[in-house]
């Protein structure tokens, strides 16, 4: 796992500052998870719910800042944020500074297409935005990804991509320019390799995504991985045309988790096609 795969800690203090949204959740974690997916959220309070052993999380729109007395001790009650630093960081490609929680004491808001604590790395789960951070081993994917309805410039079945890019092992068509329908060099099935998704948070109970491409499972599959373990595993239907697939992650809410495509087989359906990775997931603000 990259290292921004775990969670960074946080300074904890009572806090009587602006607040705004209300939820009621099992633990801590939950509130950090909600906080995470509101872009004007910038800090939390966590305290004790008075019945049922739950926790009222408050999401704020501002932090206690550099002024201490708007920060209170009250038994029980949790707070997280930090001092605002946005003065002295700045946010690459047009990203908005915030005061947050994050170990660096704020959080760039990113444009789209843009992540990382400056907004300098791409997410890119459809791939709408070029590969991203996606990881490569092997030679299957070098040329993704793939531009276009590329196996339908060969009179085969359509890819039934998302947008208008999306990973084809089998194809060769990494820009707009370069001619539509051609095979990676080394012929549609022969290569081999993985390509591994950034880290994203699993948030919610569902992941969904499209695949298509070869349908033997032991050799051609995309996977999920959380903890260093594959807990989640589906392959094509031995057509070139991507059709929507889901899993049920609830168990894995709150975790770091990524997705590999991988690519071990050397002929007959050969080879994976995948695009719009989406659901409850949100890339982390490292
Ligand atoms: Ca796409
Ligand atoms: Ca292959």
């Amino acid at each position: 796992m990259p290292p921004h795969c775990v969670e960074s800690t946080s300074t904890r203090q009572t806090h009587a500052g602006k607040r705004n949204q209300k939820y009621g959740v099992p633990h801590e974690g939950s509130c950090k998870v909600i906080c995470y997916m509101e872009p004007n959220c910038v800090s939390i309070n966590v305290r004790p719910a008075t019945q049922g052993g739950n926790f009222i999380c408050e999401l704020n729109n501002a932090t206690g800042g550099n002024k201490r007395s708007a920060l209170q001790s009250k038994e029980g009650h949790i707070y997280v944020a930090s001092e605002n630093l946005c003065s002295s960081s700045s946010c690459y490609n047009n990203g908005t500074c915030q005061a947050g929680y994050t170990d660096k004491g704020f959080r760039c808001k990113c444009p789209s297409g843009f992540t990382g604590a400056y907004c300098n790395k791409t997410c890119s789960l459809d791939f709408e935005d070029g590969i991203g951070g996606w990881g490569m081993t092997g030679t299957a994917f070098i040329y993704q990804p793939t531009f276009g309805d590329n196996p339908a410039a060969r009179n085969r079945e359509s890819a039934q991509q998302q947008g208008d890019w999306w990973v084809g092992g089998a194809e060769k068509r990494p820009s707009e320019s370069d001619p539509a329908g051609r095979h990676h060099p080394a012929d549609a099935d022969p290569p081999q390799g993985t390509l591994i998704s950034p880290c994203f948070r699993i948030v919610g109970k569902n992941i969904s995504f499209l695949i298509g491409g070869g349908c033997t499972i032991s050799d051609i599959r995309a996977e999920l991985i959380v903890d260093n373990q594959v807990v989640r595993i589906e392959t094509g239907n031995c057509k070139e045309t991507m059709y929507r697939k889901s899993w049920d992650v609830k168990e894995f809410i709150g975790q770091y988790a990524q997705v590999r495509l991988v690519d071990e087989r050397n002929c007959c359906w050969g080879h994976i096609n995948f695009d719009d990775l989406r659901g409850d997931i949100i890339c982390p603000h490292y």
